[in-house]
């Protein structure tokens, strides 16, 4: 008797697992509405970007070439709150004003595209470096949030970062993060809650 769980039908293995099931499901596909909230991560390279992506996006994720580049743009969905969120992982930047093809796509992708949040990801060991492009987003008029992140390699240099008192300096919300580890992500996300329109409280007039 053949096993009836695999796609070609032909496995004789009468114990087999079923692990084809596993595979049946399509995915959902990478549906946005039009009231849905799309957010970027940018930084620049080698900061976690995309680690700190896959974090928040899980496996809802599409990659397609930047129009007219072959720079390659993840997207993906991510639960934040009640709401479903398009996130975008961009490519490294140093700056605003682009050099590179990658740089150029990012600034188009952050320029061009209506964000209801930026979080920039920054390496905890090189804040000094990083805080430039801060100023830079910040001037841009983006609505920021500051990842600290790699905040395992930064303790373990014996480095703190003072995250009140930077938040109060740059004026936007600064959270620490070791997206390699999985830490600051919930903190991440609960942030990122209080950009999103239906979390904003309304103040009367
Ligand atoms: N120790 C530590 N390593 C991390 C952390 N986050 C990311 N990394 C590592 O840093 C490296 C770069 O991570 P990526 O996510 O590829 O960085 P990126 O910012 O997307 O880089 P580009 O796409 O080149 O701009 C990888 O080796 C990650 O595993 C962290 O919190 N702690
Ligand atoms: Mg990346």
């Amino acid at each position: 008797m053949n096993c009836h769980q695999c796609p070609k039908n032909n496995c004789t293995n009468q114990k087999s697992p079923g692990w084809w099931k596993l595979f049946r499901k399509t995915p959902r596909a990478l549906e946005l509405s039009s009231q849905d909230a799309q957010i970027a991560l940018v930084g620049m390279p080698n900061v976690g970007k995309s680690v700190l992506f896959n974090r928040l996006t899980g496996i809802y994720v599409t990659v397609s070439n930047y129009p007219g580049t072959t720079v390659e743009v993840s997207r993906g969905l991510a639960q934040i709150g009640e709401q479903n969120v398009l996130v975008i992982d961009t490519p490294g930047m140093y700056s605003l004003v682009p050099i590179s093809d990658e740089e150029r796509v990012a600034r188009d992708l952050l320029l061009k595209t209506s964000l209801t949040a930026v979080i920039q990801v920054v390496d905890a060991k090189n804040l000094g470096r990083m805080l430039p492009l801060t100023f830079q987003l910040i001037e841009a008029g983006l609505p920021l949030l500051l990842a600290v992140n790699m905040m395992d390699e930064a303790h373990r240099l014996g480095l703190k970062v003072q995250q009140k008192a930077l938040a109060v300096e740059l004026g936007i919300p600064v959270i620490l993060t070791s997206a390699a580890l999985n830490q600051g992500i919930d903190e991440l996300k609960s942030a990122l809650a209080k950009c999103l329109p239906s979390e904003r409280v309304a103040i009367p007039a």
